[in-house]
């Protein structure tokens, strides 16, 4: 009985947190729940210097030791006649680094945060306040911490009229209607969120640029938007279009040698600079997708980047020249053409004719973050131009934001690759350090920034490893966790489990092997579209067909693209017999009977992947279940909404693909589970009144056909035919964007279940991306049992079905 006082006052900590903070996610990892029993014995902050980032740090460390303890402590200058935490600068240490130390200083027990200049101070507040929100010790703190890399930024894909391009969460918090938003809250509080990560800069309009963002009377939004960012030491950076002489400085013109076209370069950077003195560079994407670049005038990538370098120049500004450069509109009927080759073979060749202001940003693989690619060629092949590495936070090809998928792993793989460049160890993170780091992060309005609270561990991990590209998955999803949903163990476990496994649970349901993403390449990049990438300009191709399947890019018969790589790596992925599994299919073409090094056919090893990916997210609904009462109510609510959500697509995947490798393969599962689905009932063999049965596209998205109600109400039923006990209906629909039908599901006349099809999914058709599970489990049914749904069509929604299964 000795405790029950302490675990009391402990547990109504807890609940005061839960009802006293709303969580709907806004503070993510720096959200600062109590953490019982902590005492600190300082009184006061004190803050040796004045700055703004100085002074963000002190607040910071006041706000969230008074959220963490319930103390608020003094927030002092100078004097430390207190028991203190002591934020200065020391010259000793290099940019951006910090120490922590517990010193005594007479009587006084300090803590000192010692940053190499303002912003390393800020990271020592923000490194010493995540220890004290993840409950470790602090009482005898001695460490010194160095960034990677001088570069760790992000890159937004906002547009100034406020959409953003391939963003998930919500409209730009930059920019509204073509001007700066009118509130720039949002932007300080993103700039907290990076600060704490040590993410020292951002671009905030997208590549595919707008050449407004150049026009004279425009410096002021910019402006607008860094001075928000600023007292957090993030840097603003600007995406520019190539063509702006022309586009918005009216020259008829933009050839990067031509006289007026660099004197307009300068005189606007010039200009640029009086209103964002700190400005930190300017990234362009050119010659790619549609953008206009210098081979509008037979010019190099190195003629577009240094004209714009040399402007930058003199303001220490540096311009990053995106990799990104391909054809889009290559023949796919010739089979040495291939997208991948295409970032070595536009770069390789310029290496020594850049500025040394020029950046050269790389995509981690060579062709377009699909789930696997092999690390980039071009890493390892240039020696005289700065480089850095561009991720992508944002889960264009992973699942967008209604798929829980941490990339931390993904990268990982990419960072920690050896490249063997001159016979020597050169993993990729040693090879960009120099530079650095850059990950497109289009975070918006959306309550928690990414319409998903478990994507907020991207945005965590990127900027954690871009700080220590060294630190674990494990490391990194442990104390996202720890931070975002509290410290109980059972939850630390279950979360981190969960993320850390989720990269190849998402791998193994849409392409495995080295297949890439197998998603609606040319169209919303989301749902399942086995042959977008096949036979067009975009040059992801899969090559499958009745024989095999790959892409053959060996030096001996296929593209040749291995040839880019370090001559030891290039032999272990030109040989079948050294070639990784997980890469087999981005390599080689190889018949469906092929062994893998797993001892499965490529086929076999195909279906099993999506069998296995599938039950995986299943058995993460299970284990979030288990995690009732242990999270706030509305998180706790919005994550199961969605790994459901996950769970019922990833069957859609799973089938989708399945069936469609087999029919071109027509190789059995050894398993038979592909093609035959006990338990299901198709819509079209139900009972119908109203619904019309409809094709589906691509036809692999739907088992046969699906059908649609054309007119107000409609309803398709059958007679259960199982056994008497409890099942789960599961409801097989269609969710498009364009309307809200409503479904209901009776047993006999008893409505058991409604709902109404309102996800915000990118498509308006029935397709793999509309595809939907509705599951209502632990129903009581009996043989003989009618079961109907009803649909009631809204907008130009037709309350779609595909089939019903029971189990
Ligand atoms: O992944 C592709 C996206 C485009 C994007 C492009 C790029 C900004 O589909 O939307 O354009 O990459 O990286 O430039």
């Amino acid at each position: 009985m000795k405790h029950s006082t302490p675990m009391k006052a402990s547990v109504f900590l807890f609940l005061t947190c839960t009802t006293v903070f709303a969580e709907s996610g806004y503070d993510a990892w720096l959200r600062y729940a109590p953490v019982p029993g902590l005492a600190l014995p300082q009184t006061a902050v004190v803050v040796q210097g004045q700055s703004d980032l100085l002074e963000s740090a002190q607040r910071e460390a006041i706000r969230a030791i008074k959220s963490i303890t319930g103390r608020t402590l003094r927030a002092r200058r100078e004097a430390v006649d207190e028991d203190s935490i002591v934020i200065s600068v020391s010259n000793s240490l290099p940019a951006d680094a910090f120490t922590l130390r517990t010193v005594r200083n007479g009587t006084h027990r300090n803590i000192a945060i010692s940053g190499g200049n303002d912003r390393g101070a800020l990271y020592g507040t923000f490194a010493l306040l995540r220890k004290l929100a993840g409950g470790e010790p602090i009482a005898t703190l001695d460490e010194r911490q160095l960034p990677a890399a001088p570069i760790r930024w992000l890159n937004h894909w906002d547009n100034l009229d406020g959409t953003i391009e391939r963003g998930y969460g919500g409209r730009s918090i930059f920019w509204d209607a073509n001007v700066a938003r009118a509130d720039m809250q949002r932007v300080s509080d993103y700039g907290r969120l990076l600060a704490s990560l040590g993410i020292n800069g951002t671009s905030i309009n997208n590549v595919n640029a707008n050449p407004r963002i150049l026009a004279p009377e425009f410096l002021p939004e910019i402006a607008k938007v860094a001075a928000a960012l600023r007292p957090w030491g993030v840097q603003t950076i600007i995406s520019v279009d190539f063509g702006s002489p022309q586009k918005i400085g009216g020259l008829d013109t933009f050839d990067p040698l031509d006289p007026k076209v660099i004197a307009w370069w300068k005189t606007t950077i010039d200009h640029i600079y009086t209103g964002v003195p700190d400005l930190a560079g300017i990234i362009i994407k050119a010659d790619s997708e549609g953008r206009v670049g210098p081979s509008a005038y037979g010019r190099t990538h190195a003629d577009a980047a240094n004209v714009v370098a040399r402007a930058l120049k003199p303001h220490g500004g540096r311009i990053f020249y995106r990799g990104f450069v391909y054809n889009n509109k290559m023949d796919w009927n010739d089979p040495k053409n291939d997208r991948g080759r295409a970032a070595y073979d536009n770069f390789k060749d310029l290496d020594g004719k850049f500025d040394d202001n020029v950046v050269i940003q790389i995509k981690n693989g060579p062709i377009d973050f699909q789930v696997r690619e092999p690390a980039s060629p071009l890493f390892a092949a240039l020696d005289k131009t700065n480089q850095v590495i561009e991720l992508q936070v944002t889960q264009e090809y992973m699942g967008q934001a209604h798929h829980t998928v941490f990339l931390v792993p993904m990268w990982k793989d990419v960072l920690d690759f050896d490249m063997r460049k001159n016979g020597t160890s050169s993993p990729v993170k040693k090879l960009v350090a120099k530079t650095g780091f850059v990950a497109v992060t289009n975070v918006g309005l959306d309550d928690n920034w990414f319409a998903n609270h478990m994507s907020q561990a991207n945005l965590y991990g990127f900027g954690r490893l871009a700080w220590n590209p060294d630190l674990t998955s494990r490391q990194i999803a442990d104390e996202w966790t720890k931070l975002t949903f509290g410290l109980d163990p059972t939850v630390v476990r279950t979360i981190s489990n969960l993320q850390v496994s989720s990269m190849r649970t998402y791998e193994n349901y849409t392409g495995p092997l080295g297949l890439q993403t197998l998603t609606d390449i040319v169209g919303n990049h989301y749902g399942v579209a086995v042959e977008a990438s096949e036979r067009n300009g975009w040059g992801q191709w899969h090559k499958a067909d009745a024989k095999g399947v790959g892409m053959d890019r060996t030096v001996a018969s296929g593209t040749g693209y291995i040839g880019q790589y370090p001559p030891e790596v290039a032999a272990m992925y030109e040989k079948l017999a050294t070639c990784p599994d997980d890469l087999l299919l981005f390599l080689h073409h190889v018949p469906y009977t092929y062994r893998l090094h797993s001892g499965k056919t490529a086929i076999q090893s195909l279906y099993d992947s999506h069998y296995t990916g599938a039950a995986a997210v299943e058995q993460y609904v299970t284990d979030w279940k288990s995690l009732a009462g242990k999270i706030d109510e509305r998180r706790y609510h919005e994550v199961l909404a969605q790994l459901e959500y996950q769970a019922g697509q990833a069957q859609v995947w799973r089938d989708a693909v399945n069936q469609w490798f087999f029919k071109e393969s027509a190789i059995a599962d050894e398993q038979g589970r592909v093609g035959h689905y006990p338990g299901r009932i198709e819509a079209e063999a139900m009972t119908l009144s109203g619904y019309a049965p409809v094709d589906v596209k691509p036809w692999e998205t739907a088992s046969g056909q699906a059908v649609a109600c054309l007119t107000t109400s409609c309803s398709a039923s059958f007679t259960f035919a199982g056994t008497s006990g409890w099942h789960s209906i599961k409801v097989r629909y269609f969710d498009a964007n364009n309307g809200e039908s409503r479904f209901v599901v009776r047993v006999g006349d008893q409505v058991i279940d409604e709902w109404r099809a309102a996800l915000r999914l990118p498509s308006a058709k029935l397709d793999g991306t509309t595809s939907t599970r509705r599951t209502i489990p632990n129903v009581a049914l009996r043989p003989g049992d009618r079961i109907t749904i009803e649909g009631y069509p809204q907008g130009q929604e037709q309350a779609a079905l595909d089939y019903v299964e029971i189990d």
